[in-house]
């Protein structure tokens, strides 16, 4: 077991929580399923030859590996002490996305789409360090729909919002690649590192944690009732 990204100080602007609840932007609470289904991951974008799905099957064929890791949300909440397992983002990309990449193109995009139809956008340089994994177990448990079954992307470094859950396609794009309304650009920061407090862009990251903190309450109790419905 490895312990990554985990200092006894939290990060600046975080506040730990004892609890590790179901969240994220309001439209998706609604979206909720009690299974999200069999792993079927739809592999595209320019940089890849042709398109192709990968299976659990696939995944089995990787080491796998366990990591604690804490996690923070944008809006300031941390729960420490998580434990995932599940294997290597960096083992996926050599063994099944690295011989598919086209000759003349550099993948410099990675973009996430998930079941209930969220979509994040990651570098492909912030994937392929140790501790970014693709997780099908938390806490020595197959992975809850809650947290994100069948499969999630895990990224401690990275604000929450980085961490997508219900995986069901990735590209690998070569361009920049902005799905954001402008108007909502600010909410999402193309690294998003922890450390680094990156929490969106334009503003300081301590201006959002003071817009962001007071929306917590009101968002776990939104995405609690409509999980029970
Ligand atoms: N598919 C999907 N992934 C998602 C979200 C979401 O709503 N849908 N929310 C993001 C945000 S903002 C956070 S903080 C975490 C919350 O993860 P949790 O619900 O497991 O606590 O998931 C991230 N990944
Ligand atoms: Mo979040």
């Amino acid at each position: 077991m490895q312990n990554f990204s985990k200092t006894n100080d939290l990060p600046p602007g975080q506040q730990a929580r004892q609890d590790f609840p179901r969240f994220g932007l309001t439209p998706y609470a609604k979206r909720y399923q009690k299974d999200f289904g069999k792993l079927d991951l739809k592999i595209s974008g320019n940089c890849i030859k042709s398109v192709f799905d990968v299976t659990t099957a696939h995944l089995e064929e990787l080491h796998r590996v366990a990591l604690t890791a804490d996690f923070h949300c944008v809006t300031t909440w941390t729960v420490q002490d998580l434990v995932w397992s599940g294997v290597r983002f960096s083992d996926f990309y050599q063994r099944f996305i690295q011989p598919k990449i086209s000759d003349t193109k550099t993948v410099y995009w990675v973009i996430f789409k998930s079941i209930d139809g969220y979509r994040s956008r990651m570098l492909l340089e912030d994937l392929l360090t140790d501790d970014v994994i693709l997780a099908d177990q938390l806490n020595e448990r197959p992975l809850c729909s809650i947290h994100g079954a069948p499969l999630r992307l895990v990224a401690p470094a990275h604000y929450g919002y980085k961490n997508p859950k219900y995986l069901k396609a990735i590209e690998f794009q070569s361009t920049n690649y902005q799905f954001k309304p402008p108007l909502l650009a600010f909410m999402e920061h193309p690294r998003a590192r922890v450390a680094l407090e990156e929490r969106g862009r334009f503003f300081p990251g301590w201006l959002l944690r003071g817009i962001y903190r007071p929306m917590i309450k009101s968002t776990i109790r939104l995405f609690e009732v409509t999980m029970k419905s």
